[in-house]
């Protein structure tokens, strides 16, 4: 990076910097920890419990002043990871957390992971040192030591994970990951406690997904960032939609499983139709009365003369949809059990054949019926931690293609006067590495900084919790939550497995009842709002505005 040049914005956006929190502003040292009741799972307490003897119940913890602690003083030297899809301000936390390592003695030392989890196992790290993280302050991406979704499983990995650790004498080590990855980190310290190793394990909420979340976590970072990013181009394909007065845009939006990022999106931009998974899981809807929904709206439309229109898809509402949630987990369980038949098949006829004749007859049927471009997307490999990759499943062309169909027929049966030419588009790629906005930019310095303090404090298997985001970052709240307190037991790659449970959009939640307050009259009107993009210079009413997820589930 050193010898390119930067942009305009780039260098005058060097020069913000971030607001701790009243509570770290005088350095790590200034702060002890208070200890409250022991916690339980937040399901299956039981299992998790005898999975995690070492680490299960551990209390919350909550930063209050006091006097310096012992342990800040000691000379450490901690190992960070970014692990995971990109969320914009992963330097921030790293920036943050080296602050505070450097805060507490200049001597400590911080060394980066190279390219995820696989650069602990493989032993590829480079130093952070001043020089280089000034480089990368209040930048967007994970490029400063890059990321990757290497699951550390085997009893070889975590045992090459502690060689490596010690051998080069670290510490802590701070995992910056979705639930998956601190899935891992819980895994870890449970590891080490276990093997009387005395390295800590501390988490960083990450994912722009925004389902690390629950009580004590407020929101994961990226959210904010990537969710304006969105937001701003659908609220431009609104105004064309507007001008041009003739296409119908189908827009999916990331987000891997929850429909965080589609309803945040909605609420920024308040298009026609907004499709939200957990409602169509709660409702059991099915494909076809998903895709009638949409052709009620479409011919309303139509009848007014408004052959046009903007769809929200969420990238996970395949999976919520109950048939086809039924046939990708029982295609995983045949994916896991028939891996080495299934690489040496070449087709994809092949291959769906092959599967078809594994799966149980409806859902053979049913894959079977399905476009040969999505059956094929479904069989793609699952990542590391066993989760299908909706990124790669063109839901929005399988919905568009349904549409068709079902409004062909109302036109034959002269029930649909309108005329039907779609776009479509996906928005993932775009949003995961932005220049993080002033929310996330504060917020993922204050993460990284609390995260030393939790390492300095000698504290282990916890993620870096701060709350009361609607707040001034001035007046937010620190401290650790433990990672086994968010934990669950869900099937993956056809087995039992302990992982940290996804939030899910609540359908008596205040963003997802401000949709349906809205929703008819936006699917008629065109009630579009227009964000822009993300201010980093201005007034406070627009430079500091969080998401409204967020304000309204504060409220
Ligand atoms: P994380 O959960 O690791 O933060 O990643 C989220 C995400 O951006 C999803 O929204 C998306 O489905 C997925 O990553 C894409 O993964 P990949 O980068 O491996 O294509």
């Amino acid at each position: 990076m050193s010898n390119q040049k930067i942009s305009e914005l780039q260098a005058e956006r060097a020069k913000f910097k971030p607001i701790l929190p009243k509570i770290l502003k005088n350095g790590p040292p200034a702060v002890k920890p208070k200890l409250g009741t022991p916690t339980k799972s937040v399901s299956d307490h039981e299992t998790v419990q005898k999975l995690f003897p070492n680490t299960y119940g551990m209390p919350i913890v909550n930063f209050i002043k006091g006097k310096n602690s012992e342990i800040s003083k000691k000379i450490i030297k901690v190992g960070v990871v970014l692990s995971g899809g990109q969320a914009p301000g992963g330097h921030n936390v790293i920036a943050g957390l080296f602050d505070g390592l450097k805060k507490a003695n200049s001597k400590n030392k911080l060394i980066g992971f190279l390219g995820g989890p696989s650069g602990i196992l493989e032993n590829k790290w480079k130093e952070i040192t001043k020089n280089l993280i000034d480089e990368y302050r209040n930048t967007g991406g994970f490029d400063i030591i890059q990321s990757g979704r290497t699951k550390i499983e085997t009893p070889e990995q975590f045992e090459q994970t502690k060689k490596n650790l010690i051998d080069n004498k670290i510490d802590a080590l701070v995992v910056i990951g979705g639930d998956d990855s601190n899935t891992n980190a819980a895994m870890l310290t449970e590891y080490f406690k276990k093997e009387k190793v005395n390295i800590s394990v501390v988490g960083v909420p990450k994912t722009i997904d925004g389902d690390l979340k629950n009580e004590q976590i407020e929101a994961s970072f990226g959210f904010d960032t990537a969710t304006k990013i969105y937001a701003e181009v659908v609220g431009n394909i609104c105004r064309d939609v507007n001008s041009a007065r003739k296409y119908w845009h189908f827009i999916r939006l990331m987000g891997r499983s929850a429909s965080h990022i589609t309803l945040e999106v909605g609420l920024k931009t308040q298009p026609n139709i907004v499709l939200i998974g957990e409602e169509v899981l709660i409702k059991k809807m099915t494909l076809s009365q998903i895709v009638n929904g949409i052709v009620d709206i479409i011919v309303k439309r139509s009848e007014l003369k408004k052959n046009f229109g903007v769809v929200l898809v969420p990238e996970g509402l395949i999976e919520f949809i109950p048939e086809m949630k039924e046939l990708i987990s029982a295609l995983n369980d045949v994916l896991a059990e028939n891996e080495a038949a299934l690489n040496s098949i070449n087709t994809p006829e092949e291959k769906k054949n092959f599967v078809c004749e594994k799966l149980p007859e409806n859902l053979a049927t049913l894959m079977k019926s399905l476009p040969n471009i999505i059956s094929s997307q479904l069989l793609i490999d699952r990542d590391p931690h066993g989760n299908v990759q909706v990124s790669q499943i063109e839901t929005e062309k399988l919905i568009i293609e349904m549409v068709k169909k079902k409004l062909s027929e109302l036109k034959k049966d002269e029930k649909y006067p309108g005329k039907f030419s779609t776009i479509n588009h996906f928005f993932g790629y775009e949003g995961r590495c932005g220049a993080p906005s002033n929310f996330d930019a504060n917020y993922c310095y204050a993460l990284g900084y609390n995260s030393a303090v939790l390492v300095l404090n000698g504290l282990t298997g916890y993620l870096s919790s701060v709350k009361k985001l609607i707040k001034k970052a001035e007046l937010w709240e620190c401290g650790g939550v433990p990672l086994t307190m968010m934990m669950t037991i869900e099937r993956r790659k056809g087995k039992e497995k302990p992982v940290i449970k996804k939030a899910l959009v609540k359908l008596d939640g205040k963003p997802f009842k401000t949709l349906l307050e809205n929703r008819d009259t936006w699917a008629v009107a065109e009630n579009y709002l227009y964000p822009g993009p993300i201010q980093y210079f201005g007034p406070s009413s627009v430079t500091d505005i969080t998401t409204i997820t967020l304000k309204l589930e504060e409220k």
